[in-house]
């Protein structure tokens, strides 16, 4: 086990070049965070997930995520990111999507469910980048918070989020809840 400033150390060390979808993944699944090292940022809202951000640079952002109970993220993308996370408190659902139908002009796009993968006890997971679209969710039974830690890289403020009802998406901005242990 690890604590977070030296996850966060060994990420900064590794190179350009090997900042790979597989490299990280790999790394992340050697070094499962200790709990008591993320504590500082739990930040907790009753109506929605939240983003603390821990450490960003030109190259990746770490964020910790918190999920109450039955909490989940809507459905989008990484705005072409590469992404990697892990569960070390809870569990949480993922479920990718795939489009069936498209048309950028009107905004439309018809999803349908692919795989669905479930995490906790630190497994680590990337977010495909040929199947970017997903959704996570702290499903009710599982009756319990979650906390989860993400590595985006490059870091990005917006991505796409669809509605499954209308049919549409649309670019929406993501925020920091806090930063560095503060609320922003
Ligand atoms: N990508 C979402 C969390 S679910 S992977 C976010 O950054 O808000
Ligand atoms: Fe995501």
């Amino acid at each position: 086990m690890v604590k977070l400033d030296k996850l966060i150390e060994g990420l900064r060390s590794i190179s350009d070049d090997d900042f790979t979808c597989g490299n990280i993944y790999e790394f992340l699944g050697e070094n499962p965070v200790e709990v008591d090292s993320i504590e500082p940022y739990f930040f907790w809202n009753p109506d929605f997930y939240t983003r603390n951000l821990v450490f960003k640079d030109e190259r990746f952002e770490l964020m910790v995520i918190c999920w109450e109970k039955g909490m989940t993220s809507r459905i989008h993308d990484h705005a072409g990111q590469k992404c990697w996370m892990t569960v070390p408190v809870g569990r949480l659902r993922g479920q990718n999507f795939a489009v069936a139908e498209m048309d950028e002009s009107r905004s439309f796009c018809r999803l349908v469910e692919t795989s669905s993968f479930e995490l906790s006890d630190c497994l680590a997971a990337k977010v495909e980048l040929e199947e970017p679209i997903h959704q996570v969710l702290n499903l009710p039974e599982f009756n319990e918070r979650a906390v989860s830690i993400h590595v985006y890289s490059r870091p990005f403020n917006s991505c796409l989020a669809y509605c499954r009802d209308t049919e549409t998406y649309k670019t929406v901005p993501l925020s920091y809840y806090s930063q560095y242990g503060r609320l922003s």
